[in-house]
């Protein structure tokens, strides 16, 4: 009884002993067959069989090992790939090129994979991820993740399905890299594969992974894609129900589907080639539906036993992939039980050898070292050559003309887009309504009639896909620039910017990167659009997204200078990107009255170009007696300087210290800046509860002796959604209320010095 609970909890060891046993006994019982597929029918050499064996045998010990690594307090991640050893022979069908999106059970595959590119270590790498060294090449010990630069797989965490959008974005980029003439990591005549398990394939982000394939199929673009599902029946502790990943995708249209048995190499060998075909000569996607087990229970600390009977447990157990293939390695005469324990002896023995130099390998434990990932000094591009003058006079046809007449905010972005279009030629601006109706607010008019449908074009009504598109596109040579139509619809896709892009150069030691530039039209006080979702006024949703810049222009010739930047900063080093357009001043063209043109401003110079992170006084003023500093972002000060001007006429005089980049915030600028102001008003017009002024206020009390300051005041948003009609503004902060509240701040400074 004792020996049979033991053996319920070290399913490691059961299996290990199993195969041992059986392969020792030469003539079984082996697992019978599952599919028909033979030797004969696939033009598979022997000594490739092996080789797959071989990497399927070095996965499975790898499993093993990090599990004893892990009850010796030496390794931190036993998720494994026992049961999905099959997944080996995608990696030798497909070539090395072929950008692949793993699951976490992908080891087999990517040992399968070294093997195509010399020089590789595979199971020293693995252990070095295991054990989470400094040393592991593709994270430097900061999660356990398969993933290579050389073997072209990104690296991916275990948050299921949200590497499925960019796959199709990576496929996308393909053809559209050969059509644009793109200077792309991938030849043009690559496949991308994508793999992921059974229950993750019910997840919304999947979904719009499926889903925006199969409509770009339908639409007859080119889409060489293969989505792997590496099927084990189960996800944790819930099984997927009896045929239900056949039964949703066998008739997808868009999707070619295709069966097989994860068991037997020889099925997976013939259906990933006939997958291959479709993806690579037809250039479609496939749906590559892969049966298989789950062996060793769902991660090391899962105790299988509490959800499935021992009888289940060991009924899965003896499906071991591993015992198929040697049973086909036996029927085929390629090999003698011998020679499999041998093999099976022998990488055991490499691993426990290589395993001993691994523990002693650096960990990752100082701070600074966990943040700074080596920064590039090279450019993540190629420099743009010099557009010609008149290229761009063509471009910009009749508007040329008017480029130094002042403008509002939406018809300088236009211009400004332009321009980057012009001088990037790998850059694509899409989103959802961007090229014909040229956006909700024109911002992108008729850039799809200058530069085509494959570098401006709709997306569809997807932010999950829009946002997994261009990072899919950003693996492969663009410089996405997608437009998010409203603040808050980000919200149903954030993870793609939160997990993913953002992710990915620390998770890679910035080996990979995520250049782009998203744009997003946002913020509140718009009239006649009401509404929390269309005039949200919360940027938290970002500001805690480490690396992330985000941009927040007040005015249209800012905007310009500060779009420039982010294109710049996304094109030379990897960054992601961040640009909110405040929607209110997308048309402002009056600050005091009407017809002034005081929001309206001339196209800034080609040479002009923001500083990251840079704060600015509204029109350079500052007064000599340095009484109160308003500091405030995009409508903030728009309201601030209306404000600044009644005040004037009160003979009070403020500066208005426009921030312009919400991150990175230049704190050491900003106190330098703001060291002589007596007082200082934060203007912060999203909801007070997660804002930049939580952030700003603490930033100056900490600083309060060094700045000099002697009151400190704040008007935020109520934390509160904002109403449809008239009540749309009754929660933000007013000019009157900036008013008031600097006249209050001004005369009690003023009464205490009496
Ligand atoms: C977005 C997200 N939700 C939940 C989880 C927790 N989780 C990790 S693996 C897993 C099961 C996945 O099952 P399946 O897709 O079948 O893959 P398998 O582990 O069976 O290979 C779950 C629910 C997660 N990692 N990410
Ligand atoms: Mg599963």
């Amino acid at each position: 009884m004792a020996f049979k609970i033991l053996a319920m909890f070290n399913r490691a060891q059961a299996v290990d002993q199993q195969f041992r046993r059986i392969i020792f006994e030469a003539n079984g019982p082996f697992p019978a067959p599952q599919s028909r597929t033979r030797l004969d029918d696939v033009d598979l050499e022997p000594c490739k069989l092996v080789e797959i064996f071989e990497s399927q045998v070095t996965s499975r010990l790898l499993d093993i090992k990090a599990r004893e690594l892990k009850a010796n307090g030496e390794c931190f991640y036993t998720i494994g790939s026992s049961g999905h050893e099959g997944n080996a022979v995608i990696a030798d069908v497909f070539r090395v090129t072929d950008m692949a999106f793993l699951h976490y059970r992908s080891g087999a595959f990517y040992i399968q994979r070294s093997k195509k590119s010399p020089g590789e270590s595979p199971i020293f790498n693995m252990l070095l991820s295991l054990v989470a060294s400094a040393d592991d090449p593709i994270s430097g010990g900061r999660h356990k993740v398969i993933g290579s630069k050389n073997l072209f797989i990104p690296p991916q965490t275990s948050t299921i399905a949200s590497h499925l959008p960019k796959a199709v974005g990576a496929a996308l980029s393909i053809h559209r890299s050969k059509d644009l003439d793109i200077d792309a990591p991938m030849p043009k005549d690559s496949v991308v594969l994508c793999s992921f398990g059974d229950a993750s394939l019910n997840h919304a982000t999947a979904l719009s992974a499926f889903n925006t394939a199969a409509l770009v199929a339908y639409q007859h673009v080119k889409l060489p894609l293969v989505f792997v599902c590496e099927d084990n029946g189960m996800g944790i502790s819930t099984p997927t129900s009896e045929g239900w990943v056949e039964k949703n995708f066998a008739h997808k249209p868009g999707l070619n589907y295709i069966k097989a048995d994860g068991l037997n190499v020889l099925d997976v060998y013939q259906k990933a080639r006939h997958a291959e075909f479709i993806a690579r000569k037809r250039k479609k996607p496939v749906f590559l539906h892969i049966s298989c087990v789950r062996l060793l229970g769902h991660a090391g600390s899962d105790v299988e036993s509490s959800y499935r009977s021992l009888e289940a447990i060991e009924a899965m157990e003896f499906q071991d992939p591993l015992l198929h293939t040697a049973r086909i390695l036996l029927e085929e005469s390629i090999l003698t039980s011998t020679d499999i324990l041998r093999i099976y002896e022998d990488i055991k023995n490499q691993i426990d050898q290589v395993a001993l130099d691994v523990i002693k390998r650096p960990k990752l434990t100082d701070p600074k070292e966990i943040q700074c990932v080596q920064t590039n000094d090279q450019s993540v591009f190629r420099a743009p050559s010099e557009v010609e003058s008149q290229t761009r006079m063509d471009c910009f046809g009749r508007d040329y003309k008017k480029l130094s007449n002042p403008q509002h905010m939406a018809k300088l972005l236009n211009w400004g887009l332009q321009d980057i279009l012009l001088r990037y030629s790998n850059t694509l601006v899409f989103g959802e309504d961007v090229a014909q109706k040229g956006g909700v607010y024109h911002v992108t008019d008729d850039l799809y009639k200058k530069f085509g449908t494959r570098r401006v074009f709709n997306s569809p009504l997807d932010e999950t896909a829009i946002l997994g598109t261009a990072i899919g596109l950003a693996h492969n040579g663009f410089l996405p620039i997608p437009e998010i139509q409203f603040l808050a619809y980000v919200h149903n896709a954030q993870d793609q910017i939160r997990g993913e892009a953002a992710t990915l150069s620390f998770f890679s030691q910035r080996q990979y990167q995520n250049p782009m530039v998203v744009r997003i039209a946002g913020l509140a006080y718009q009239k006649g659009f009401g509404g929390h979702f269309h005039n949200d006024n919360s940027l938290a949703v970002f500001r805690d997204i480490p690396g992330l810049v985000i941009a927040v222009p007040s005015n249209g010739a800012d905007a310009v200078r500060m779009l420039r930047c982010c294109v710049k900063e996304a094109y030379e080093k990897g960054r992601v990107c961040v640009f909110i357009e405040p929607i209110a001043l997308y048309m402002t063209k009056d600050l005091l009255d009407e017809g002034d043109k005081k929001w309206s401003f001339p196209y800034p110079d080609l040479s002009e170009e923001d500083q990251l992170g840079s704060s600015s006084f509204f029109n350079n003023y500052e007064p000599k007696k340095k009484e109160l500093a308003v500091v405030t972002y995009a409508n903030g000060v728009y309201l601030s300087a209306q404000a600044q001007a009644e005040l004037k006429k009160k003979k009070k005089y403020i500066s208005v210290l426009d921030l312009k980049w919400i991150a990175p915030l230049n704190e050491e600028e900003l106190i330098k800046k703001l060291s002589s102001y007596e007082n200082i008003l934060i203007i912060d017009e999203c909801r007070k509860t997660g804002s930049l002024s939580e952030q700003l206020s603490l930033l100056f009390y900490q600083n309060q002796e060094k700045m000099n300051f002697k009151k400190l005041e704040l008007i935020t948003a109520d934390d509160c959604l904002i109403p449809l009609g008239l009540g749309a503004r009754a929660t933000l902060p007013s000019k009157d209320d900036i008013f008031h509240k600097a006249l209050e701040m001004l005369s009690s400074k003023t009464k205490k010095n009496k």
